[in-house]
């Protein structure tokens, strides 16, 4: 029986096998190393999203790859870096990517990095709160993704479901007492209230109280006891 040992020597990364002349090779040791390390920031900055990696000995240059779903295969290349640093700046706006680094020089371009995920923030509403909801991509503040009347901007305020028509900004419970009338609500942390009331919907609002502050959950309108109709309209705002 005769032995015979291949080397595959290319200009492209192989993983997993290669054929050559009709032999399949098991490529056991890549040009390069993998850049390892590679981090993305998960909406650290509205900008942009910043790709980092670990150095590869050897490499003079760093290509990097995006993807919306975690397939290196469809990616595309999106733009070069000699640093270990790149700046996603092309980005839509709470997509969530998935991003590839592959080391280069004059020999040849290394593999794929094992990837990581990150996206641009949306501004006032948090990373986890998008990965929480809009794991696919954020469709944007001023959208009402569920229909129930408030944007997603509002309802990340009121700490409400934005994915959910039945979670929604609302006075929960309203009743009278001797001391006057009292309305409630689901009151969350990190949120300031205000309640406001107007004796005919034609009128404009007349503040009653603001600043009022979780856990507090309920107002009494000791003011408006002899009225005979009124409405009370309930806000929220971050702390
Ligand atoms: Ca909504
Ligand atoms: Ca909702």
């Amino acid at each position: 029986m005769a032995y015979s040992v291949s080397v595959y020597a290319g200009t492209t990364a192989r993983t997993g096998t290669v054929t050559v002349a009709g032999q399949s090779f098991l490529v056991i040791q890549e040009a390069f190393e993998l850049p390892g390390n590679v981090q993305a920031t998960d909406g650290d900055y509205e900008d942009r999203t910043e790709i980092t990696w670990d150095f590869v000995p050897g490499a003079l240059n760093y290509y990097l790859y995006r993807n919306t779903t975690n397939d290196s295969g469809s990616s595309s290349y999106i733009g070069s870096s000699t640093t270990n640093v790149y700046n996603d700046i092309s980005g839509v706006v709470g997509q969530v990517y998935t991003y590839w680094v592959r080391p280069y020089n004059a020999g040849g371009t290394g593999g794929y990095s094992i990837p990581d995920t990150g996206y641009r923030s949306a501004g006032v509403v948090s990373g986890s709160w998008i990965t929480t909801y809009f794991p696919g991509g954020y469709p944007g503040d001023d959208v009402d993704s569920d229909g129930d009347g408030f944007s997603n901007i509002e309802e990340f305020i009121a700490d409400t479901i934005p994915t959910n028509a039945l979670s929604y900004f609302q006075i929960d419970n309203q009743y009278e007492t001797p001391a006057g009338f009292v309305i409630e609500w689901n009151s969350v942390s990190g949120r300031v209230y205000g309640v406001n009331w107007v004796g005919h919907l034609t009128n404009s609002l007349t503040p009653l109280t603001n600043g009022i502050a979780y856990p507090q959950s309920s107002y009494t309108d000791t003011v408006h006891s002899a009225d005979d109709e009124g409405f009370y309209n309930l806000e929220v705002e971050l702390e």
